[in-house]
């Protein structure tokens, strides 16, 4: 490793911002059961302060996206402020589709005009809350399907989708953006409306320059090469954000890199080749994950560190030999260069770039020595924890 390449490395981490979910803050589980877990945050203005303790310790998570309506507050304006108060902000706001007895058979893909129309009207009041919290990030999972061969016309259901979209598009201020996130199956399992990143793709440019696509790398069938989609959507100018997380079967929203680190050393790996690592290359690095067993904030320090680590072996790639050897067709050369970056400990560089900034070297040990986590557990009592769905 190059002086010089560790040098640009220290210098791009120093600037990688990752934004965390509100929701991994509540409690979650499955369909079999929702853990509960002492401490656990009661309202968005708690799960504020437990993403601002992640902040603090990583010093690289200055954002929380909110998921509307679990989000919802009397004044935005004041968890706004609340959250700068805390050293934070307000990121992507998430529309929610999937609750809603109305849309059991679609909603924004609805045969009925009058959801289709409740739909579109959800992301009015989202927009609302954009104007309301200095968001410029509208996150749309599109949850619609079918379960049955025949069940509805996917070409029709195509068509109503784009009217709608052009409806939720036009409700953006200049300078907003939408994020349209696919998903292979889940909530239905014949056909996804929005199932891969091409058709979220279609759709976004159809929309116009301000639709970009959300890569959630839970969202894929087994055995997808997701660095392949994270290549071709930076090539286009499409990628908006990713939701990050892993998973060794479904969508499992396990804590990023612990199922397959070197994938997501993979796709980092495409970022910076792309130069999309830049704060203004206007791709949004969000978690989208649950803690169900775990505690949430070390969980969710435990996911930015190896978001970092994966950032850090991919800056450390030698390009030089990796192009030469790319282009003199020597195969294990190409495949050695990533390889080797993958391989190297990167702890001590980060542990530099968090002790240049007055951070400890260790933010997962140095969460654990604050007593933090004791004190919510002993101060939060009473009230309802909140929880996915609640
Ligand atoms: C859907 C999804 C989406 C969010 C939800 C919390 O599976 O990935 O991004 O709305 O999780
Ligand atoms: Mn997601």
């Amino acid at each position: 490793m190059t002086t010089d390449l560790r040098t640009r490395a220290l210098a791009a981490l120093a600037e990688q911002t990752i934004e965390l979910p509100s929701w991994a803050f509540g409690n979650s589980g499955t369909r079999f059961k929702v853990f509960g877990q002492p401490g656990v945050a009661r309202d968005p203005f708690e799960k504020i302060e437990d993403a601002a303790q992640v902040h603090r310790f990583t010093g690289v998570a200055p954002r929380v996206s909110l998921h509307v309506p679990w989000d919802l507050v009397d004044d935005f304006g004041k968890l706004a402020a609340h959250a700068a108060d805390l050293g934070v902000s307000i990121g992507a706001i998430n529309s929610n589709l999937f609750q809603d007895d109305d849309y059991r058979l679609g909603s924004l893909t609805h045969p009925e005009k009058r959801v289709r129309d409740k739909a579109i009207a959800h992301h009015a009041q989202c927009v609302d809350v954009m104007r309301a919290t200095g968001s410029t990030d509208l996150k749309l999972w599109l949850p619609d399907g079918t379960n049955y061969a025949g069940q509805d016309d996917l070409r029709a259901r195509q068509d109503r989708l784009a009217d709608s979209l052009q409806q939720v598009y036009a409700l953006l201020d200049p300078g907003m953006r939408l994020l349209l996130e696919y998903k292979f199956y889940e909530p239905y399992f014949y056909a996804m409306d929005i199932p891969d990143w091409g058709t979220s793709l279609l759709h976004c440019l159809a929309l116009g320059e301000q639709a970009t696509v959300v890569l959630d790398t839970g969202h894929h069938a087994p055995g997808t090469n997701i660095e392949f989609i994270v290549m071709q959507l930076l090539r286009v100018g499409r990628l908006g954000a990713f939701d990050f997380n892993s998973r060794y079967y479904g969508d499992d929203d396990l804590i990023v890199g612990s199922a397959d680190p070197f994938q997501l050393f993979r796709i980092m790996n495409e970022i910076v080749a792309a130069d999309a690592l830049r704060p203004d290359s206007g791709v949004n690095f969000m978690l989208d994950q649950c803690h169900n067993i775990e505690p949430k904030i070390p969980g969710q320090i435990r996911s930015v560190l190896n978001v970092q680590e994966a950032t850090a072996k991919a800056l450390l790639v030698d390009r030089d030999a990796l192009t030469a050897a790319q282009q003199s067709g020597d195969v294990l050369a190409a495949h050695g260069a990533l390889t080797d970056a993958f391989s190297t400990d990167v702890r001590p560089l980060l542990a530099e770039l968090r002790e240049s900034t007055g951070l400890d070297a260790d933010p997962y040990a140095a969460y654990a020595r604050s007593g933090h986590q004791e004190r919510i557990a002993r101060e939060r009592v009473g009230g309802t924890q909140a929880s996915w769905g609640a």
